[in-house]
């Protein structure tokens, strides 16, 4: 491949954003009761490398206040359920499913089904799957969301049945069918956290990048895009030029065909933004391949069991994630609570969930309607932490 480039400037291997995170989050996960996980889920990489609040504001707003009128969610019996993950083949999402099967266990229920479509390129194949739980009459759904707004008819449906919908990862838009949504972090603090990748990775004079997400109709991703648009519009990221956005649909294949697409199409790209776990390790491993990554950047959302061999070579400085058996864990607990009726789907309601402790059931204030948990806290991962 050859590029022409016009301008190149140097990697300022800066940690700011992380180190400065460090110093104020501690092992504060933005829930307090939440930060000594004990379970082996819990020590995932994600909670075991530097971990903090990217915005004091975010976590403390979904604390339980004062602990006394929180619900300790309790074993009452087994329930049936089904973990619908965008797609089985991708490893966050067998790893989320680690964590609600921990919490199923501690509750003394049966695992829920693990189903979905096995390719995340399927969005809309997840609107079969929930009609097929509507129709076993399962207990509990638990889902994230790949198919935007089109899940709602279905969801709606489970929900006229008197199943509790509980969205993790990635919600339904519209909030319709949903019961709660369970966020892994702030949806606006993301948008926040890869404007400032970029920045520490592109120096102050910034430079064009372009994004490289999951599948067009995925809320979570078309969410953080939308944050991460309204902080760059703001004049202290006003040399930070968002050239385009594609999809690779979190598969492997169409990634790395968009990573490279991209680089053709812009000779002055400096960084890939990738929000997405399949996206930015195949925009390293592309990027790598054909010796670029000395004249592009990767970043955005990822594992760092698949990124640490980028980020020691300096081919993606900085990412961020969260623990996703955290994740699975609370969202079985808000379902369980929901499908006993220990817990109301309602705001305000309170609620200890196990080993991650208390929570609160809030207005979502990144959607138009809709309930949330906040779970948080991201870790941003670079040359000091990645390899745990
Ligand atoms: C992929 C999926 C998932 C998202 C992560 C960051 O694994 O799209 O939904 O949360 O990336």
């Amino acid at each position: 491949m050859t590029r022409s480039r016009t301008t190149k400037r140097l990697l300022v291997p800066v940690l700011g954003l992380a180190l400065a995170l460090a110093a104020c989050g501690g092992d504060d996960n933005g829930d307090d009761e939440a930060t000594t996980p004990s379970s082996e889920a819990a020590t995932s990489e994600a909670t075991e490398a530097m971990t903090t609040e990217a915005m004091e504001s975010s976590a403390p707003a979904t604390e339980a206040s004062g602990g006394g009128d929180a619900v300790a969610i309790e074993s009452d019996g087994s329930i049936t359920g089904t973990f619908l993950p965008k797609c089985t083949n991708i490893p966050v999402f067998p790893e989320a499913n680690s964590g609600a099967e921990e919490a199923a266990e501690e509750l003394g229920s049966e695992p829920a089904a693990f189903v979905g479509p096995a390719d995340c390129g399927d969005s809309t194949g997840q609107i079969e799957f929930m009609t097929n739980a509507v129709t076993q009459g399962v207990d509990a759904i638990m889902v994230s969301n790949n198919a935007g707004d089109e899940l709602s008819p279905s969801a709606q449906d489970a929900m006229d049945a008197g199943i509790p919908v509980v969205s993790w990862d990635s919600p339904i838009p519209s909030s319709e069918g949903e019961s709660v949504f369970v966020a892994q972090v702030d949806f606006d603090e993301t948008g926040q956290v890869m404007a400032d990748m970029a920045v520490d990775i592109l120096g102050d004079d910034g430079g064009q990048f372009a994004i490289l997400s999951a599948t067009p109709d995925a809320a979570n991703q078309n969410a953080w895009i939308a944050a991460m648009e309204e902080v760059i519009s703001g004049e202290e990221y006003a040399n930070l030029e968002l050239v385009d956005t594609v999809y690779g649909n979190d598969v492997a294949e169409d990634s790395v065909n968009q990573a490279l697409a991209l680089v053709d199409q812009y000779p002055d790209l400096e960084l890939i933004m990738a929000p997405t776990t399949v996206g930015i390790v195949a925009a390293a491993q592309a990027l790598t391949q054909e010796g670029l990554c000395d004249e592009v950047k990767v970043s955005g959302l990822g594992l760092p069991s698949e990124m640490a061999e980028y980020t020691m070579s300096g081919c993606a400085p900085q990412f961020a994630l969260w623990s996703f058996a955290d994740l699975g864990y609370l969202s079985y607990y808000v379902a369980y609570g929901l499908a006993t009726e220990q817990i109301t789907a309602e705001e305000g309601q309170q609620f200890s969930a196990g080993r991650m402790g208390d929570y609160t059931i809030e207005a979502d204030p990144t959607r138009d309607a809709g309930l949330r948990v906040l779970m948080g806290p991201f870790t941003v991962y670079d040359e000091t932490n990645v390899e745990g």
